[in-house]
């Protein structure tokens, strides 16, 4: 899967099987997408996109065999930076976490059917500008790390 910052789609290139990739497909996404991230997050089995673009978030369900659906836009309240995707309440569903301009970690666990739980904030930082949620503590529960201009921050869920 690529993006390309100034452009209004993303390419998904399938495997052959033997390491060498198709010559793709694109689709449209809203405008400026910056990251990409993939999980089943309507619970049928097959991977769909999550990507991030000038305007929000959007999720492009699959439709099987490597093709997807159009983007369906995730109501945000701000500009969104960065995307992580992990299990944040241990339920069996991938979960995201967005970082947005304005500072803060927005949670929005995933309610199935490419629905999603309204925002739970958690600040971060001044100028925000990565993201990871990892099991840091050996809990089996992601901690988020954010970097920023001044330090990088954990927070522990
Ligand atoms: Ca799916
Ligand atoms: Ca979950």
């Amino acid at each position: 899967m690529s993006v390309g910052y100034d452009s209004t789609a993303v390419r998904v290139r399938l495997n052959r099987g033997d390491g060498t990739f198709d010559d793709g497909s694109t689709y449209p996404v809203p405008s400026y997408p910056s990251e990409l991230g993939a999980s089943d997050f309507d619970g049928d089995a097959d991977l769909d996109l999550m990507v991030v673009s000038a305007p929000g978030v959007s999720v492009l369900a699959n439709a099987g065999e490597g093709s997807f659906g159009s983007a369906t836009a995730l109501e945000a309240s701000e500009a969104i930076l960065r995307l992580a995707i992990a299990d944040l309440n241990a339920d069996g569903r991938l979960d995201i976490t967005l970082l947005a301009r304005s500072s803060q970690l927005a949670v929005r666990l995933d309610e199935g059917s490419l629905g999603f739980a309204g925002a739970q904030p958690y600040g971060v930082g001044p100028r925000p500008s990565a993201i990871a949620a990892l099991d840091l503590n050996g809990a089996a529960e992601p901690i988020w790390q954010s970097r920023t201009a001044a330090a990088t921050t954990s927070v522990c869920c």
